[in-house]
């Protein structure tokens, strides 16, 4: 078999990409491990950048984004029981987020991909990439009880964090940076009426709590816990228990409970690796970089990074230059660094250090927190950043 562009990963980079090429007359094919049902129903993000989403739309991919998504123009913050609103859209020359699943872009970028008629693989196995130094790599995988071997001119590797993409690339050529935080998050999807318009971050000193919303029927909410935590000990009970006491403000605001649907532990850390590229393989989204998802920011780098490589990708085929393919990498990182800054930031406010035994660090989050909310200046850092800023 032979392709233009090899995408490994059908996540939101693999699909993204794969659609941004379709529309520039460019071939690919998308190897995926796990099966359609499973990726359409892995519950992840779930604020999209108003960047994110023009992208989505000057692509024709967001119709029911844009029908089904919900607008915010804020955020809250919630600290020693009472709430203060972010105006992001006053702070921020009037941009806002869109609340929308990650699992309902991802079955609307499958069906977008299937109804072009080009190549999207489910459940391949055993996928190794070779010769990707040199002008045509080669995917070897199998795919139900074929042996398949695929040339190629370009690999995406868009297999997140656990994928094989980043693995291929030697050790002596690339640099790592990461830090994993003290922390993880207890995430439940509970089928109720969200108790809030507008997303919730809680500072309390037993951790951490968030209140998001997917629907008007469908709420999200994360608990901190220890990254050495098991879901076992979450009982539904005591899930809904620490919410109540962690939401709790002064003023007698309710949190109505329901069903779960699912619940999940997720550990947390920060990770980049540089450069996002070597020879013929240039990695886009979790396979270069992750988050802690306090920023909101994961699925939003996938795209900007896939945006990127689409243009420098085209350039390439249809204009037969490389320019944008040697820049896509420093492009890239810009941003990758800003979100990781944010996203550290954000974590580092909001979360109940283990360590501190005095209750030192607390004070200086609160300090911070009140700040935050009396001062416009540190109102709009915090506002800009988090609809999404561009490092020119
Ligand atoms: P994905 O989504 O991990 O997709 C990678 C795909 O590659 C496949 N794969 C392979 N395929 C073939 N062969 C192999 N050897 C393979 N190995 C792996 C995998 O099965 C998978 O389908 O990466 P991608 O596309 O780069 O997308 C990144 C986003 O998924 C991620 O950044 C976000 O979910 C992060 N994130 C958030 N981001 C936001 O922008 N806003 C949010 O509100 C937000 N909240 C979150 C989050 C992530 C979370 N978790 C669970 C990590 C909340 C949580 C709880
Ligand atoms: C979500 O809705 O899942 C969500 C919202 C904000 C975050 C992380 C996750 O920072």
């Amino acid at each position: 078999m032979r392709t233009q562009v090899a995408i490994v990963g059908a996540g939101p980079s693999g699909l993204l990409l794969a659609h941004l090429l379709h529309l520039q007359g460019i071939e690919s094919v998308v190897l995926e491990r796990q099966s359609r049902e499973y990726v359409e129903h892995r519950v992840r993000a779930g604020v999209l950048e108003q960047g994110t989403v023009d992208t989505l739309r000057a692509a024709g991919l967001a119709d029911r984004l844009l029908r089904e998504g919900l607008v915010h123009h804020g955020i809250e913050l919630r600290f020693t029981r009472h709430a203060h609103r972010i105006a992001l859209s006053e702070l921020s020359g009037g941009r806002s987020i869109t609340i929308y699943g990650q699992q309902e872009l991802v079955k609307d970028l499958v069906r977008a991909r299937l109804e072009t008629g080009r190549a999207l693989y489910f459940q391949v196995a055993d996928l190794s990439l070779d010769q990707v130094a040199g002008p045509e790599p080669v995917l070897r995988f199998r795919h139900g009880d074929r042996a398949v071997e695929l040339h190629c001119d370009f690999v995406a590797g868009c297999d997140g964090f656990h994928g094989v993409c980043r693995k291929s690339i030697p050790a002596s050529e690339q640099q790592v940076f990461h830090y994993d935080y003290p922390y993880a998050w207890v995430g439940v999807l509970a089928a109720v009426a969200p108790s809030t318009d507008e997303v919730i971050y809680a500072h309390h000193e037993d951790g951490l709590a968030m209140h998001s919303l997917r629907s008007p029927e469908l709420s999200r909410l994360y608990l901190q816990c220890s990254p050495h935590d098991v879901i076992a000990h979450w009982s539904d009970d005591r899930i809904w228990s620490e919410l109540h006491r962690r939401l709790a403000t002064d003023d007698g605001w309710v949190l109505q409970e329901g069903p779960i649907l699912e619940k999940s532990i997720t550990a947390m850390r920060s990770f980049v690796v540089e450069p996002m590229q070597y020879g013929r393989l240039f990695l886009a989204g979790d396979s270069a970089h992750i988050v802690p998802p306090t920023g909101a920011k994961g699925l939003n780098l996938a795209v900007s990074d896939v945006r990127a490589l689409a243009d420098a990708l085209s350039e390439w085929f249809v204009h037969g230059r490389d320019e944008l393919l040697a820049q896509y990498s420093a492009t890239c990182l810009q941003r990758v660094w800003r979100a990781q800054h944010f996203s550290a930031w954000m974590t580092q406010m909001l979360h109940r250090a283990p360590d501190d035994s005095t209750g030192f660090m607390h004070r200086l989050q609160v300090s911070h927190l009140r700040y935050i909310a009396q001062s416009r200046a540190a109102a709009t850092s915090l506002a800009e950043n988090y609809v999404g800023y561009d490092l020119a």
